[in-house]
């Protein structure tokens, strides 16, 4: 059953601050707009809804696009976090060839398998939704306990953001973390998140949205953007900040412009997360393998 948005009364991204009981949410400073070209300009976009999570952390949106509700998402994660990340995922060999799923109409191509479409490598995180009462398993195993925690962490700050923004959604609802490292001339070319088939979901369930985590810093001319090109827009991404959109449209059916890619860095690295939110909570319980690809 579809459970994000439908019921939901506010948009992503729609102009709202989040009311008078968030003074200091609504006083902190905006920050500075991002690099977001539409149509082939720089364009400025409005912070159009402030969020106060707590713990001190402020979060300012900027509706983009009203298709998709294509959203910037200012300060989501801290830099340091996911440079800690791809840390730990490194030092336990996470990072493999980047896999890809049967895409509409596309190649069914093996995880795995090294192909032109997708060039990057990732590294699935831990699930902190299927370890949330198993934790002990890891008693002995620090850098997999502090992994856990800052993916946990991560999940729960953008549940936290989608809920306040007033979508129907829970950490439950969120597949594990994947982290993405492109080095220079890598690419993701352009594809949907959405499962276009059922084989590509493991409980039936659909990936009604996106929040790709920028853990990295790329001017303009360093390339690396993430691109939507039926909007014509694309977003150079900033560490820390997000781009959030919906992969279907109001009737839950896959959105076809929904289309992106990952542009490749022309210099240096680029690192993202992906956060994929399904349209229904998962059931670890009955769950042999939830990888994503
Ligand atoms: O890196 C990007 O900008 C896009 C990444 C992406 O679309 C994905 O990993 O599914």
């Amino acid at each position: 059953m579809f459970h994000l948005l439908l019921a939901t009364t506010s948009k992503l991204g729609a102009s709202k601050v989040a009311g008078a009981d968030a003074p200091a949410a609504a006083a902190c400073a905006e920050p500075p707009m991002p690099v977001v070209v539409a149509g082939g300009d720089r364009v400025e976009r409005a912070v159009s809804e402030t969020h106060d999570l707590g713990g001190g952390r402020t979060v300012h949106m900027r509706a983009l696009h009203d298709e998709l509700q294509l959203t910037y998402v200012h300060n989501i994660a801290s830099a340091a976090e996911i440079a800690r990340l791809v840390e730990l995922a490194d030092a336990r060999g996470g990072f493999i060839r980047s896999p890809l799923k049967e895409q509409a109409g596309g190649d069914v191509v093996q995880g795995g398998t090294r192909h032109a479409q997708r060039t990057s490598s990732s590294c699935p995180l831990l699930w902190p939704h299927a370890y949330a009462n198993r934790r002990d398993a890891f008693a002995d195993k620090p850098e997999l306990l502090e992994e856990l925690e800052l993916a946990g962490n991560i999940t729960e700050r953008v549940a936290a953001l989608l809920t306040a923004a007033g979508l129907e959604t829970a950490s439950s609802n969120i597949e594990p973390l994947q982290l993405v490292r492109y080095k220079a001339g890598e690419l993701f070319g352009p594809h949907h998140d959405y499962h276009a088939t059922g084989e590509s979901s493991v409980q039936g369930e659909q990936r009604v949205m996106t929040v790709l985590v920028f853990g990295s810093t790329l001017a303009p001319e360093d390339g690396g953007e993430t691109d939507f090109p039926h909007l014509g827009v694309s977003v150079s991404p900033r560490a820390g900040d997000a781009v959030a959109w919906m992969n279907v449209d109001m009737e839950g059916e896959p959105e076809d412009r929904s289309l992106h890619q990952g542009k490749p860095p022309l210099r240096g690295e680029k690192v993202a997360i992906n956060v994929w939110v399904a349209d229904q909570p998962f059931d670890v319980g009955n769950m042999g393998s939830a990888v994503r690809t």
